[in-house]
């Protein structure tokens, strides 16, 4: 069974300054490469806003889901923030970048509910996730859906590395505590996610 000890949770790991400098680099990368509402490919709206940095970002839709080498627009991704790299660096491996930094948002009302993250062609990778804003309640499960769950507050300036068999265990984020936090003026969460594609 995968329990919460198998998900290396560093707490606190990026200082204040750190957070809103990675802020600032991320509303670059929004600059390039726009938040959209997802799709899935049943055609449901998804509640988070996404985007992504990097060789690959992350689609949905009625082509199911999957790994775009452009955003929707037509344009390739803009680079990953040499912050955020840093972070993969220092936790997961110096030789090997990521591929992919989905970069989801989490306003008032969003969740996402459990599911297992599978689109890609390489799970001996570990993910790695960086938490900003608001903080959200992340939920993770075994590698059946229907497996027992625990639960645990994500923070911002949490990172959270997924190796080995936690990499496939099911996961979600219940609910955010809107406004908790002060690091986005407006309130929300943004959630980083590193991964190794191909
Ligand atoms: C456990 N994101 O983008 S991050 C996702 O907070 C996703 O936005 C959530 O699940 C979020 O797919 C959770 C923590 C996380 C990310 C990837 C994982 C946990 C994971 C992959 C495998 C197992
Ligand atoms: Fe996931």
């Amino acid at each position: 069974m995968i329990t919460l000890k198998d998900f290396e949770i560093h707490k606190a790991y990026l200082p204040p300054a750190a957070q809103a400098a990675m802020v600032e680099d991320l509303r670059e990368v929004a600059r390039a490469a726009p938040f959209f509402a997802p799709l899935t490919p049943w055609g449901k709206p998804m509640s988070v806003r996404m985007t992504s940095a990097g060789r690959y970002g992350w689609i949905t839709g009625r082509g199911g889901y999957r790994y775009e080498p452009r955003h929707p627009d037509g344009q390739p991704w803009p680079p990953i923030p040499e912050a955020v790299l840093v972070v993969w660096r220092d936790l997961v491996s110096a030789t090997r970048a990521p591929d992919c930094c989905l970069v989801n948002f989490y306003g008032e009302k969003a969740r996402m509910g459990l599911h297992r993250d599978a689109d890609e062609a390489d799970f001996g990778w570990p993910v790695l996730s960086i938490s900003l804003g608001d903080p959200g309640l992340f939920r993770v499960g075994g590698l059946e859906r229907g497996d027992p769950t625990a639960s645990v507050l994500l923070e911002s300036g949490d990172v959270v590395v997924m190796a080995g068999p936690a990499r496939r265990a099911y996961h979600g984020i219940d609910r955010i505590r809107f406004g908790a936090s002060r690091l986005l003026p407006g309130g929300g969460r943004i959630n980083l996610t590193l991964r190794v594609v191909d």
